[in-house]
């Protein structure tokens, strides 16, 4: 594959953006090589700069559920964008895309919009701190809530991908608040919460998570959370940045049938513009500024163009429900491909997967948390990753990121992938 013209933009961006890139997974520092530089895409489709085509299986690490490009979307922006791109102004599109959102998502009364799911997650905890009036919040090791201080603890994504164990630049002080358990275990939580009686806001957790690769909850343990939550006043807050709109209409929250007191969103919600929200019931959202004193605010936020975009999408999942169930259909198709195609060249594996959004883990064992994640083999992976992408496939070049399947993958795409895993499996295991 020639990427002679990726190799030598990627040598001029790293001398004018830390490592040539502008959010650290996509430099390819776990698996080495260049990162192809992408100049369009269209469907399931990638095309980068020296004119390869990629079947796209990160999908801008979520939000093109519908593939890249779809045209309703970019035909609303286009008509949108010609009457400015941000006004700093209310508009009616603010009121018509979250009565969308309310309509869609169970046990939510009110949303506020921000500009990404990072944003999203560190408001939602300053909500439940401030409506609790209780400082510390359980996280999970391996999830991520984007990056904001308080949650660059045990956290997974780049963070894990770059092994980085403490990340210079957050006070400990603020690292002190955030308390961490393994993913799937209640019994730690449990313990956490009896040993900081009242002085927890929050649980936060990705309900399926997507940044340890995709790591499925246990039986029992969502609602398990809930549980410990209502019995000692703390808020549950589902970071649905990757499982919002894409697990179900409603999320994880429908998916699983549990309500949480706080829910985030990223980049889906904005159709792959830069947008976060975070929602819950009127009972709390009512203390975020201006009607309450809770203080978030942002100039972009509720942008126009990105409202449509995001508006544009989402009735378009709403209005067709059946898109879940090809979703669904492909993803296992998929999922028993891969599976059979990597195992018949004698490689042990696990696929987790969740709807629409599914890993690899090369390794024997079940992947249940990020001591778990962590112990697949990670070289295989590097040689896997590489075989792939020769053979024209774009996969997450980490193990620790989900892969997210969109609904513009035909079936030829899918024989494409599987018969090219068989093959860089192959390759992988011979090296
Ligand atoms: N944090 C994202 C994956 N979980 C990666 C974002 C990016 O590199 O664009």
């Amino acid at each position: 594959m020639n990427l002679s013209r990726s190799k030598s933009l990627f040598q001029r961006a790293q001398q004018l953006i830390p490592g040539g890139v502008n959010s650290p997974v996509r430099a390819f520092k776990n698996v080495g090589g260049t990162p192809p530089f992408i100049q369009s895409a269209k469907g399931a489709y990638l095309f980068d700069e020296d004119g390869n085509q990629y079947i796209d299986y990160v999908n801008s690490w979520g939000p093109m559920i519908l593939g890249h490009a779809y045209e309703p979307v970019i035909k609303a922006i286009q008509e949108k964008v010609i009457h400015s791109t941000s006004f700093g102004a209310p508009t009616e599109l603010e009121i018509q895309i979250a009565e969308l959102i309310i309509e869609m998502v169970p046990n939510i009364e009110m949303v506020r919009m921000v500009n990404s799911g990072t944003e999203a997650c560190m408001s939602a905890i300053r909500l439940a701190r401030g409506y609790t009036g209780k400082n510390k919040f359980i996280k999970f090791e391996g999830c991520y809530h984007g990056h904001a201080d308080m949650f660059l603890v045990s956290a997974g994504s780049g963070v894990a991908t770059l092994g980085i164990q403490q990340v210079p630049g957050v006070p400990e002080f603020v690292a002190q608040d955030t308390l961490t358990a393994p993913y799937n275990n209640l019994t730690k939580v449990e313990e956490l919460v009896s040993k900081h009686k009242d002085e927890i806001a929050a649980v936060i957790v990705e309900p399926v998570a997507g940044n340890m690769g995709c790591v499925l909850p246990q039986e029992g343990f969502l609602q398990g959370l809930r549980k410990v939550c209502d019995e000692n006043n703390i808020l549950l807050i589902f970071d649905e940045v990757m499982t919002g709109f894409r697990l179900a209409p409603g999320g994880a929250q429908e998916l699983f049938n549990i309500k949480a007191d706080l829910v985030t969103f990223g980049k889906i919600i904005g159709g792959g513009l830069p947008v976060g929200a975070f929602a819950g019931k009127k009972e709390v959202m009512e203390h975020i500024a201006p009607s309450g004193k809770i203080y978030q605010a942002g100039t972009l936020s509720g942008n126009p163009v990105a409202m449509i975009a995001g508006y544009t999408l989402l009735k378009t999942l709403h209005d067709n429900p059946d898109i879940y169930t090809h979703l669904e259909e492909k993803a296992t198709y998929l999922e028993k491909g891969l599976q059979e195609a990597i195992g018949s060249e004698g490689i042990l594996n696990q696929v987790n997967r969740c709807g629409s959004m599914m890993s690899i883990f090369f390794t024997e064992y079940p992947v249940t948390d990020f001591v778990s994640s962590s112990g697949a083999n990670n070289g295989l992976f590097k040689h896997f990753f590489h075989g792939m992408l020769e053979a024209g496939i774009y996969l997450p070049p980490s193990s620790f990121e989900s892969w997210f399947i969109c609904n513009a993958l035909t079936k030829e795409d899918l024989d494409k992938t599987i018969q090219a895993a068989k093959e860089a499996a192959k390759k992988a295991k011979a090296n």
